[in-house]
């Protein structure tokens, strides 16, 4: 599977992609058929698998299970290096760009580079920028690190601009899990429009319509995690 070369198609024809984020410390694995039901049901194009302390074991038993009934890509969004599994279709390797924590920028990649070398993980480079959105969200704790303001535009651009030119190959601009607020339209808008790779938004978006503002705002992929864990028929058109 090529999914960033799918994802760099979908960009071009204006087809916007939805990921559905599974957090392998919220889900029971008995429940699990009912669950990639309901993501089948769904409009979700991928799912990204990832969280804040994820047991390995637990997480290569997850993925194979999903991968019986389900034929989206996966894709590992890891909050660190023992969150890989050679069972994923790819990984966001992520830096966080918004963050001066050197763990978060390099060490933790210099730590998985070894192991992602071992598997056959589609690596997708990806510009991680966190966006502050009204109270302290767990990737703030656990990275120790400020996200940007909400209201500094420019900075989010220019961080963004600074990842592309690393040579990043997505950008995710996130206000973090069960965020109060998501990232500002406007932000999505503005960093949209001045950069040439694909764009992520996710964080703390709880309704439909709210899909459809990011969307419409410019971001190519959104990320839903807390809304569809809350409520599986969360996608339901008669919603
Ligand atoms: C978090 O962007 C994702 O990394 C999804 O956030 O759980 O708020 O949907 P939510």
């Amino acid at each position: 599977k090529d999914i960033y070369g799918q994802i760099l198609l979908a960009r071009s024809e204006n087809r916007k992609l939805l990921a559905i984020l599974l957090d392998p410390d919220k889900i029971v694995l008995e429940d699990i058929k009912e669950l990639i039901l309901k993501i089948n049901q769904s409009p979700a194009t991928h799912l990204f698998i990832g969280g804040s302390l994820v047991e390995n074991n637990i997480l290569d038993e997850l993925i194979l299970k999903i991968k019986l009934n389900c034929n989206l890509p996966i894709v590992l969004f890891p909050g660190n290096p023992s969150q890989i599994s050679s069972h994923a279709d790819g990984i966001l390797f992520l830096s966080l760009l918004s963050g001066r924590n050197p763990d978060y920028l390099i060490s933790h990649q210099v730590k998985a580079a070894p192991l992602l070398k071992k598997t056959q993980l589609e690596i997708i480079s990806t510009g991680y920028i966190l966006i502050e959105s009204g109270s302290e969200t767990a990737v703030e704790r656990v990275s120790k690190t400020k996200p940007i303001d909400r209201e500094n535009i420019d900075k989010a651009l220019a961080t963004a601009q600074a990842g592309e030119m690393l040579g990043n190959k997505l950008v995710y601009l996130e206000a973090g899990s069960g965020a109060k607020y998501s990232v500002p339209l406007e932000m999505i808008t503005t960093v949209s429009r001045n950069i040439g790779i694909p764009l992520i938004v996710g964080g703390g978006i709880v309704c439909l319509q709210g899909i459809q503002n990011a969307y419409d705002a410019g971001a190519d992929l959104v990320v839903i995690g807390t809304a569809f864990e809350n409520d599986v028929a969360f996608f339901n058109p008669t919603k």
